[in-house]
């Protein structure tokens, strides 16, 4: 196994050890599609691994509970600087500790329980915390759910597509108090401007969830929510490309309100290493270099979901427009579910999670979906060619998926791959 960058801190314990070496070894010579991963910086990585882990800091810069934060202090506010610069918002809580925890704050924040939610329904493409009943979210608030339209084999009309007359429809019929944009297995652009009118048309508040797309908006691939949204939430190493975390941005009048969900409504003491870290991906996200990077990240999606599509699987939606390509496997192999072909792909070296697709007949833990997504092998330098290729191993495998031999075969076709890709190749230590 090679040595991996976290050599570089001397981790004094065997087990723990072998295990970073192995896993290390899994990240670089097996493909990474998880459409929410990415591999982030040696700097990112140095700073969520650093000794602010050592630092008890509740509160915010110049009101903590605890003394000897005046550094602290320095290295939150430059982390929520950095985050209102990028998306020219008014104010930044950078302590959430996942997104899940950031949306659940803005519900805290702006309604009282009881309060209507309108948001996009789990099997459509929403997130759990956009009120699924397995989501604490559904016991404190009412959700109303709009989904997407009806499946389109015209590729002049694509459908699967946020239905802005469902949600308009729901919005007069069930006057929400808050309108959730955002998704998670939703491959379209999502609009901000619509949701606006409508939340402006029955009085509500509107979050944007752009916990997918953050670093495409960042990086000026995708529109930015900021000036239609009360609030935005989102995590911060999807395609923002930072440490495992959250982040909300709000408009001033409800600044207080948010501070106070997070902490000490419903978090203690913040991740001061991890805050430090979201810092230092602020910092890379606002180069020109991110946004070369986001734009091959959407050009990459395209160019793969051609290619898988050539393969005879079914694009959800028609195609993608961002970093994510969610796939029907009936048309490609009617017996085919989501988890065996994530299971399968396992065993060649292909990284992906099976996902439900809009009326989905079968599970969420079936499902009749793969999700797939371009934004870490894209870090890794990986082009078009590449994902074309990828496309193919990836039809072979599952084509040939009870032959052990084949599916080894690809299983070292991806190695040869990653070998030329290595996300930390000029690290040093
Ligand atoms: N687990 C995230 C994703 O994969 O999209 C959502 O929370």
């Amino acid at each position: 196994m090679g040595s991996s960058p976290l050599d570089a801190w001397i981790v004094n314990d065997d087990e723990i050890t072998s295990l970073l070496a192995a896993e290390w070894d899994r990240q670089t010579t097996t493909v990474q599609l998880i459409a929410s991963e990415n591999f982030a910086s040696p700097s990112v990585l140095a700073a969520a691994g650093s000794i602010l882990t050592n630092k008890y800091a509740e509160g915010y810069p110049g009101r903590r509970y605890y003394g000897g934060n005046y550094v602290v202090d320095e290295i939150e506010d430059l982390a929520r600087r950095r985050l209102t610069a990028i998306f020219g918002a008014d104010h930044a809580n950078v302590q959430p500790h996942s997104g899940a925890n950031a949306n659940v704050a803005v519900y805290e924040a702006l309604l009282d329980p009881g309060d209507t939610i309108l948001a996009m329904r789990l099997d459509q493409g929403g997130h759990l915390t956009h009120g699924s009943p397995a989501s604490i979210t559904s016991k404190y608030w009412k959700f109303v759910s709009y989904g997407v339209t009806p499946r389109s084999d015209d590729p002049a009309a694509p459908g699967e597509q946020i239905d802005f007359d469902n949600v308009r429809e729901l919005a007069l019929a069930h006057r929400p108090k808050l309108i959730v944009a955002g998704a998670t297995a939703y491959a379209r652009r999502i609009d901000p401007a619509p949701f606006r009118e409508i939340a402006d048309e029955v009085g509500a508040m509107l979050m944007f969830d752009s916990a997918h797309v953050a670093g495409l908006i960042a990086g000026g691939a995708h529109p930015n929510p900021v000036p239609y949204a009360d609030v935005v939430t989102f995590t911060t190493h999807k395609t923002l490309r930072g440490p495992r975390g959250g982040a909300i941005i709000c408009r001033e009048e409800h600044a207080k309100k948010i501070d106070s969900a997070v902490f000490p409504g419903q978090q203690g003491g913040p991740l001061e290493h991890v805050i430090a870290a979201k810092a230092v991906a602020f910092k890379e996200a606002s180069q020109p270099s991110f946004s070369v990077y986001t734009e091959q990240i959407v050009a990459n999606a395209k160019a793969f979901a051609r290619a898988l599509a050539n393969e005879g699987f079914r694009l959800v939606s028609g195609g993608t427009e961002n970093h994510m390509v969610l796939l029907d496997l009936r048309d490609f192999d009617a017996e085919l579910t989501g988890k065996v072909a994530q299971e399968v792909l396992d065993r060649a070296g292909i990284t992906t999670n099976r996902n439900t697709i809009p009326d989905d007949p079968r599970s969420p833990f079936v499902t009749s979906g793969l999700r797939v997504g371009t934004s870490a092998e894209t870090t890794a330098g990986m082009k078009e060619n590449e994902f074309e290729a990828i496309a193919s191993l990836m039809s072979r495998a599952l084509r040939k998926r009870d032959d052990e031999d084949a599916l080894v075969e690809v299983r070292n076709d991806i190695a040869a791959l990653c070998a030329n890709f290595n996300p930390y190749a000029n690290f040093t230590k």
